[in-house]
């Protein structure tokens, strides 16, 4: 162990070493504890048996049938695909190839919207390297494959126990052709705050170097200020930059012409100009209307040279219609979910899209049966997830009242939960529409939509109106992001804050009017790389930088349940989220060629000290773990 310290210290590796370096090196003595893997699982599968998962109120574990997989030739080469293009002709000589297309194309949105809006972004990444391939196989044609961003990374640490950089690097490694998209918050990353602004080059860089193709860029205020930094660094590594309007309000309601046609057609010059390869027009509510999207669509192609690509929710159950309605004023791409992903707060089903557009001219082209199959794999893993669905049975028109990104519903609904107005999930919706109102009308998306959506919660939970705020606001305590945002740390709303609010939330703070990231000190790397090592005791990669500079609780939280369990990600959902049956057995891979058998024998009686002994078989030995029983 101590050579293999040598070899991997980051000294060594530069060559910065002398005849200091051993002395000067005492972590050179720090030797890794034996890692026994087999217990630490145990220990997890044993905690998880008797304490449920976070979130989860269901204990014991369903039955699920095995997933059907498509059956695709794997030892061929992949079909080649837009990543290729991307590599033979660069960011402009895609967008030029994506506007000389007939046809439609589509963004798979499955891999990261679809179960952010179904299912608070719960999917594993187990389940999505199993038909990552066959998808790639199968769908070649495909403009891109979403599948990281948004809530993913939080997400993947915090309650799935899983490094999102690994997520993206597997699924990179089974899907070579096909570009890789991500969301990105600009200034606010993946986050939900301003991040300084190497924080921000660097995070472009190493997502760019790990596997993502496609940045789809906006601003939670469509303060495009707030985006160029992030559209410049895309640009710098040689990826593709879609900048994305938010769409709000409604352009065809003249009795509110905040954000009218002018409004948006101004916005989508002024992101070519900043740079962007592709327009993006983010629908994060599901709010464009068909013929609002033929008018907005027809609009924006006149008004900028690039190609437009249109994401909605099907909150409303009208995606379709609103989709052919922007197929026919011209747009290049459509975001569009496997059909049983789809509808509701996620995206509009690909499969059903494709048969609206029989015997159109754009219809596009993908081979539906195939199409099918993928769906038909989703629809199995989907029931691992039943837990997280929102309940939302059937479309909700009342979306276009209360506004709400599909992304935020089931998550809203989660904290609405969890501070106990479940029973009053329908007030705080009303109340989403009035703190909007009240705000002034802003853009409503990660991270101005958790701002409305924490003052919703907070007036419902303290029975306030909006009066009370004005007459009683001096001796209110405001969450912490209404007092940030109104102090302009997430960047300038549209048309500015109304000020006598902005006074009283602030309370004698003066508010910033500039780009939040000129006012951040930068992160020193080199110095967070010492810290780390010495609190993770382990070599530190530029991921694990990064995400600590995003999420640094967050981050050390899942290095710590890592130290104490391993890598849980290796284990199948069921059990990961239910532990195992009593006399039940598992096979887990915890490297490749490397198989656990599992066998849970019996569960002894709760002792003194609130424990259990959890009695298992690991490869026909015996084996027990103790677990604090926490009911
Ligand atoms: C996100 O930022 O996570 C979103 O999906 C916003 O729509
Ligand atoms: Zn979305």
């Amino acid at each position: 162990p101590f050579l293999e310290n040598v070899i991997q210290h980051e000294k060594f590796l530069n060559g910065e070493y002398d005849t200091t370096f051993i002395d000067q090196s005492p972590e050179l003595f720090v030797f890794p504890k034996r890692k026994d893997r087999g217990t630490k699982m145990l220990s997890y599968i044993g905690h998880t048996t008797i304490n449920g998962f976070e979130g989860l109120t269901q204990k014991k574990k369903p039955n699920f049938l095995d997933p059907r997989i498509p059956n695709v030739k794997r030892s061929e080469p992949h079909p080649s695909g837009t990543k290729q293009i991307l590599d033979e002709k660069g960011p402009e000589g895609l967008a030029t190839w994506l506007k000389e297309q007939k046809e439609v194309l589509y963004t798979d949105t499955t891999f990261r919207d679809a179960h952010q809006s179904l299912h608070a972004t719960r999917f594993r990444t187990k389940d999505l390297l199993q038909i990552a391939e066959p998808t790639a196989r199968l769908l070649p044609e495909l403009f891109s494959v979403e599948m990281w961003g948004g809530a993913t990374f939080d997400v993947s640490y915090r309650f799935l126990k899983e490094d999102p950089w690994d997520r993206l690097l597997k699924l990179r490694e089974r899907m070579p052709n096909v570009l890789f998209q991500m969301l990105l918050r600009a200034s606010n990353a993946v986050g939900y705050k301003n991040y300084p602004d190497n924080v921000i080059r660097e995070f472009v860089e190493k997502s760019a170097n790990a596997g993502i193709d496609v940045f789809r860029i906006f601003d939670s205020l469509n303060w495009v200020k707030g985006m160029t930094l992030a559209i410049d660094s895309v640009r710098q590594n040689e990826k593709v930059a879609e900048a994305a309007i938010c769409y709000t309000g409604d352009i065809l309601d003249s009795s509110r012409p905040k954000y009218d046609l002018a409004y948006y057609r101004s916005m989508a010059k002024e992101l070519e100009n900043a740079g962007a390869h592709i327009l993006g027009i983010k629908d994060m509510a599901g709010l464009l209307k068909p013929e609002a999207a033929y008018q907005l669509v027809s609009t924006l192609k006149e008004a900028v040279d690039i190609p437009i690509h249109l994401h909605t929710h099907d909150t409303s159950g009208n995606g379709i219609f609103t989709y052919a309605k922007a197929i026919d004023a011209g747009v290049d791409v459509v975001d569009v979910a496997a059909s049983s992903m789809a509808g509701l707060t996620s995206q509009p089903s690909a499969n059903s899209l494709y048969y609206a557009l029989d015997q159109h001219e754009r219809k596009p082209q993908i081979d539906i049966k195939a199409y099918d199959q993928l769906a038909n794999y989703w629809e199995d893993v989907r029931k691992y997830y039943h837990d997280f669905e929102s309940g939302m049975m059937a479309p909700h028109a009342e979306i276009y009242e209360h506004e709400m990104p599909g992304g935020q519903y089931s998550n809203l609904q989660q904290q609405a939960k969890a501070v106990g107005l479940e029973e009053r999930w329908d007030e705080v919706k009303k109340m989403y529409r009035r703190v909007n109102d009240l705000f002034g009308d802003i853009v409503k998306v990660t991270p101005s939509s958790k701002v409305v959506g924490d003052m919703a919660l907070y007036m419902v939970q303290n029975e306030l109106t909006e009066d009370d705020i004005y007459e009683r606001g001096e001796s209110l305590d405001f969450p912490d992001s209404v007092v940030e945002f109104f102090q302009g740390y997430l960047g300038q709303p549209y048309q500015g804050f109304p000020q006598e609010l902005q006074r009283i939330i602030l309370k004698g703070k003066e508010p910033i009017q500039v780009r939040p990231g000129e006012l951040l000190d930068n992160v020193d790397f080199k110095e967070l790389q010492e810290t780390l090592y010495h609190k993770l005791n382990r070599q530190v990669t530029s991921f694990d930088m990064i995400s600590h500079a995003l999420y640094p609780k967050v981050f050390l939280d899942y290095n710590h349940f890592y130290d104490q369990y391993g890598d849980m990600s290796v284990l199948d959902t069921p059990t990961f989220f239910y532990g195992m049956r009593l006399g039940e057995e598992i096979e887990v891979e915890i490297e490749q060629g490397k198989t656990l058998i599992v066998k849970l024998v019996s569960i002894g009686e709760p002792q003194l000290d609130g424990t259990r002994v959890i009695y298992f078989e690991l490869n026909g030995q015996s084996r027990e773990v103790i677990v604090r029983d926490d009911s």
